[in-house]
């Protein structure tokens, strides 16, 4: 029978409301459903591609696979390959001890909340320390910045409160990746920037490509990436040179304003127009408009956090925003103060806790966790330094770490040491196929769901249950089944905890412990997360379109004692790196500087393969400015060879006048792992090639180098 039904999607951060029509356990269509979302009705591309996905489209895999001796994949049943991973890991651990197990939580883990939860209690039962994720392949310098300069726990302004946006390096027209790292709203972003313009906000855009967000700049200015340290070091010697920045706040809240004085006193406008090759009068109006703004979010993208000195980068974006005091204070409202997970902010500072230099460290390199995990791009080293403590066995839940990791020729070369590598995915990605088990989960509208992913990100408070709408695939499990299972196996207990960032899940008193012997109903597990709760869980259960509680307006409230915590501007290391950052120069081996981008029809490697995604993209095109094009004799459409320090990949070449001079943008994780030479055939070039895992990594994070990678073009020669 036909029917309707409510839900939301869970491919990004967005969680659209949506009406899905359901037939005899197969999804027709959906629409955005808006009748109580704070974003009203909206929906993307990858909304509908994921419902001809559930329906089977890009070859989603219907049931678990084994690899045999000869390397073929084939089909096991669930609960055959639970039973020999749980003896597999049992014996591991009992020869190597528990760190001879990791975890790798990838981006389709994110929004997979039982199983995300269940995750970490799998972890804590077993007592390894290794997770890893996408986080530190992604923009941990926003957590190296709060762990070096402590953060406001007051938190940053809503949208619809800001009077000046200033977004680098961020296009969250087609990233849907806003608040709390930049301004905008996560859903229907286009038309929050909208309404915001009409509102009078005002908007800067720093990205060295004009792109969908920045049609709605105020001031765009277009620098070459890798630039944006010294972009902001030279805003704040400017607010600083001219007394514009905001006292009050700074009188408070922040301390090493001399210090900070003092190591951006070198980066005068002028330098940094004549690196970052922009006009100086540009950086002089964007300070000026920093300066004089009332309410100002300064914030960023993946594009700083990707580039060349990117803890550097963000940190440096954090002071400019610290310096114009954009954060909430005392009194202000807060629009979102929460819903499953209600919270209080208070005008006061979370000191600088550089949880890095302390506690338990990674066995080849002496570093803590950075927001309790590992950096993902020490992964293959502590997999393949021989050693007793040496990864063994890794889980990879939602993620394609092969690709995301880049330099394909180490990450592979890892992931092949492993004695037991298993992946929980719906597809056979590149990282599945290197995998001994692969354990096909469920998607999402055949779980149980609620919108803890959003809790802090809606504009407005809101949460909404999404229950499955047709029932998985026989030979499918649930992504928090697997952990449960395990564990079951294992003789390990579980306990059920809600973990949200910032939060160590031992110390977490409440918690539900699991029944180990019969399959917890998920229903029970998520009345559990839902205890504190504004809004009970039944009354989300009969609300099917989502709950806007009904509460009395909350405000920051003042510390009622000052704790004594202040915003390291200025720490040493980071002076130390301004100085390193003075000192270069560009390479001159290379004419080029290679960019990441998004596309809204995929979500990295997943949505790839849609049809609607192959229609656009039969490959990623290799974007470049039409004026490069010419000098270089390149014609639209012609195949180009790419070459950065430690790769080669080949690429089809598309102009693109919104593209500064320069600068080659491209899509990451299209293509094969191996060598690019036939980008048509092999969908895609694989981008991560021209990346090192050992060469240009950060400190602190390990960040690989994604974005302002040095390259060279020139025609391929067919073969
Ligand atoms: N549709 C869709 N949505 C997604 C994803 C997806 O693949 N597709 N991925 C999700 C993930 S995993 C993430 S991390 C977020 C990322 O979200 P965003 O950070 O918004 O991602 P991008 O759209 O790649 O935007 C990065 C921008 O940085 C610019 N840039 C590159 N290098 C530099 C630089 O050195 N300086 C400056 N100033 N700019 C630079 C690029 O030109 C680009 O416009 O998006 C998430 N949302
Ligand atoms: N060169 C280069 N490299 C990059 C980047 C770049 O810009 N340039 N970007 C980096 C960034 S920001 C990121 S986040 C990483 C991405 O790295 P990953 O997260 O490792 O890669 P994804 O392709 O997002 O993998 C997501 C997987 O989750 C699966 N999935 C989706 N939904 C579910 C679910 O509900 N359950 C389960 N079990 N699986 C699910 C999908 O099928 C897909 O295989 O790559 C990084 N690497
Ligand atoms: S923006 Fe698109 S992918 Fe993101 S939640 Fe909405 S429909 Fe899904
Ligand atoms: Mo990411």
């Amino acid at each position: 029978m036909v029917h309707k039904a409510k839900t939301f999607c869970r491919n990004c951060g967005a969680l659209c409301s949506m009406e899905v029509t359901v037939d005899n356990g197969r999804l027709l269509d959906v629409v955005a459903d808006g009748s109580v979302s704070p974003y009203g009705p909206y929906m993307c591309i990858k909304g509908q591609s994921s419902i001809e996905f559930h329906n089977g489209a890009e070859d989603r895999l219907l049931h678990s696979l084994k690899r045999d001796g000869q390397g073929r994949f084939v089909p096991i049943d669930a609960a055959q390959a639970l039973d020999e991973i749980a003896a597999q890991l049992t014996a591991l651990i009992d020869k190597y001890g528990p760190r001879a197990v990791a975890l790798y939580h990838g981006t389709g883990a994110y929004r997979s909340v039982l199983g995300a939860q269940l995750e970490k209690s799998f972890l804590s039962a077993i007592g390894t320390p290794n997770l890893f994720s996408t986080m530190t392949i992604d923009q941990s310098a926003k957590w190296v910045t709060s762990g070096r300069m402590g953060f406001m726990a007051s938190g940053k302004p809503a949208f619809v409160d800001v009077d000046l946006a200033v977004l680098v390096g961020n296009n969250p027209v087609v990233s849907h990746q806003t608040y709390p790292f930049g301004p905008g709203e996560s859903g229907a972003p286009g038309r929050a920037f909208a309404a915001a313009k009409k509102r009078g906000t005002r908007i800067i855009v720093i990205d060295p490509r004009q792109h969908e967000t920045a049609r709605y700049a105020d001031l765009f200015i277009q620098p070459l990436p890798g630039h944006d340290a010294v972009i902001f070091a030279a805003i704040a010697h400017i607010l600083l040179r001219d007394g514009r920045y905001n006292k009050r706040f700074c009188d408070r809240f922040v301390t090493q304003l001399d210090a900070l004085r003092t190591a951006v006193a070198p980066f005068t406008p002028e330098l940094a127009a004549a690196r970052a090759d922009v006009p100086v009068a540009q950086i002089e109006l964007a300070a000026q408009w920093i300066g004089e703004a009332r309410c100002p979010f300064v914030g960023s993208g993946s594009g700083p956090s990707m580039s060349a000195h990117s803890n550097l980068n963000d940190h440096m974006i954090e002071v400019v925003n610290a310096l114009a005091g954009g954060y909430r204070k005392a009194g202000d409202r807060v629009r979102n103060p929460g819903t499953l997970n209600p919270r209080t902010p208070v005008e006061t500072v979370v000191a600088a806790g550089r949880s890095w230099e302390k506690g338990v460290k990674c066995r080849t390199v002496d570093i803590g966790k950075l927001f309790g995990e590992f950096p993902t791009a020490l992964l293959p080293q502590e997999i393949m330094t021989p050693g007793e403590d040496r990864i063994r066995a890794l889980i990879v839940f939602g993620g394609n770490p092969v690709m995301g990791l880049g330099d394909p020729e180490r990450a592979v070369a890892a992931f092949n040491d492993l004695d037991l590598l298993i992946v929980l995915d719906p597809r056979m990605n590149a990282t599945a196929k290197l995998a001994h088990y692969v354990i096909a989960t469920s998607q999402p509208f055949e779980r149980h769901d609620i919108t803890i992913a959003g809790d802090s990100l809606y504009p407005t408070a809101f949460a909404q249950y999404a229950p499955p709408l047709i029932e998985k695939p026989v030979g499918v499990i649930d992504d928090w089944e697997f952990f449960w299972a395990v564990a079951a196996r294992m003789n390990r207990p579980l306990l059920l905890k809600y973990w949200t960032y910032g939060l160590d899940f031992e110390h977490i008193r409440d918690c539900m412990a699991l029944d180990m012997q019969t399959r917890p109903d998920p229903e029970d597990m998520l009345r559990f997360l839902c205890r504190n709760s504004r809004v009970p869980f039944d009354e989300l259960v009969v609300n099917p379109s989502g709950v806007r509680p009904d509460m009395a307006e909350h405000f920051v409230l003042p510390a009622t004692v000052d704790n004594g915590a202040r915003l390291q501007l200025c720490p040493a290391d980071v002076a130390d790196e301004l100085g390193q950052v003075l000192a270069e120069h560009s390479d001159p081996r290379f004419r080029y500087l290679l960019t990441c981008r998004r596309i809204l029809e995929a979500m990295n490697s997943a949505y790839r393969d849609a049809e609607r995604t192959r229609r656009k993209y039969p490959v990623n095109w290799a974007y470049m400015n039409p004026t490069d094009m010419a000098a270089e004799a390149l014609n639209e459409g012609e195949r180009i060879a790419i070459d950065s320090e430690c790769g080669q990949i080949h690429a089809v070449v598309k102009a693109e006048a919104a593209l500064r001079r320069g600068v080659i943008s491209m899509t990451h994780l299209f293509g094969e792992l191996q060598a690019s030479r036939d980008p048509l055939q092999q969908a895609g070039s694989f981008t991560g090639a021209l990346t090192s895992l050992q060469q240009h990594l950060e400190p602190i994070n390990f960040m690989p180098r994604f974005s302002g990678v040095p390259i060279n073009v020139a025609t391929a020669n067919a073969d």
